[in-house]
């Protein structure tokens, strides 16, 4: 069985994570991420505090295993976010968008792991001193808030500058991805699209099926000037976004442009004018399958791939 120093760190079984995804991973998602093995994670996103409040207390009700809470540090009430994951109690917190270095203290004094995602060394050395568990390193190959770096470039660096546990995130969605990962050193990986495509997840199915039926070249990345580039896939809204950029629009158009749009695609199934994340690996997803298969035939055939690695060196 593959195991790593991840399993043992947070008490999962397989070194996989979801990830957390704004309005895709809920509850429902993560607690059957956890119950399958992996590590769920549940997107706060922009949730008021009482809903996450909600939604912590439906994981602990659908699961007595592990799971997390991803938390977008750049929005205006992430105080309140924070506490109200202090108050209910969560085992891991991840985040994203941001700095999670005034946060750990904190969430460790409440027994909380925390896993901050980075997209370059010099912020995963910041968070391994600031006391970190562990690092999620993701690539620019990710759907939604992305970094510079593609995962082959940033994994094995991220792994030579600290000494924590890392997690490869970023175009990887079955075990040729996962044994990669290993390969650069990662303790485990992070996906995102390929639960998006799972019968847990409650996003809306046409959603589901643009992802299973993209291509490789289907993804654009949007919002650039704005410092939060994201990755969706190609579509009405993907194009006003790009208009925006070649009129030298400002900022407060791509706000206006963008507001509602992760909900019009979650709750609406509005295909043209929902944004509508996902990574690039979309192209290798080719049909909606449970959690569990998921899970378990990444790990059982990525066990077989590895120990018949050695078939490649002759003589
Ligand atoms: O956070 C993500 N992915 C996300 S968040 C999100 S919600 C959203 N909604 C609308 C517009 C924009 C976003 C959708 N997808 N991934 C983790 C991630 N974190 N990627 C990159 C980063 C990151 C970037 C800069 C982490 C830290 C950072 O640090 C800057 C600093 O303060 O030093």
């Amino acid at each position: 069985m593959i195991k790593s120093p991840i399993c043992d760190k947070i008490g999962i079984k397989y070194p996989i994570f979801q990830g957390g995804m704004a309005w895709a991973s809920n509850y429902a998602l993560a607690s059957a991420v956890s119950n399958a093995g992996g590590l769920g994670i549940i997107g706060a996103g922009q949730m008021p505090p009482d809903l996450l409040v909600k939604e912590i207390r439906k994981a602990k009700e659908n699961t007595d295993k592990p799971f997390g809470v991803n938390l977008i540090l750049y929005l205006p009430h992430i105080g309140e976010l924070v506490d109200a994951v202090i108050r209910e109690g969560v085992p891991v917190v991840t985040t994203g968008a941001g700095n999670a270095g005034p946060y750990i203290k904190k969430f460790h004094e409440a027994g909380i792991k925390v896993i901050p995602v980075i997209p370059s060394t010099a912020l995963a050395k910041r968070m391994e001193k600031a006391g970190a568990d562990a690092l999620i390193a993701e690539g620019t190959e990710s759907g939604g808030h992305i970094g510079e770096l593609t995962t082959m470039v940033i994994v094995p660096q991220v792994v030579d500058s600290v000494n924590i546990p890392v997690i490869a995130a970023g175009g990887i969605a079955d075990y040729r991805g996962f044994a990669a990962a290993l390969c650069l050193g990662a303790s485990g990986v992070q996906m995102g699209t390929r639960f998006l495509a799972t019968k847990e997840c409650h996003v809306h199915q046409n959603w589901k099926d643009m992802v299973i039926k993209a291509s490789d070249r289907d993804t654009v990345v949007t919002g650039r000037p704005t410092g939060h580039p994201v990755r969706v896939l190609k579509n009405r809204l993907a194009k006003m976004f790009l208009e925006l950029e070649e009129k030298c629009s400002p900022v407060v158009e791509y706000e206006k442009l963008g507001t509602g749009r992760l909900k019009a695609a979650s709750v609406d199934g509005d295909i043209e004018m929902g944004s509508l994340m996902s990574g690039q690996i979309a192209g290798l997803i080719k049909e909606e399958k449970t959690v569990k298969e998921v899970i378990e035939e990444i790990v059982f055939q990525a066990e077989d791939f590895i120990n018949n690695m050695s078939k490649f060196i002759k003589g």
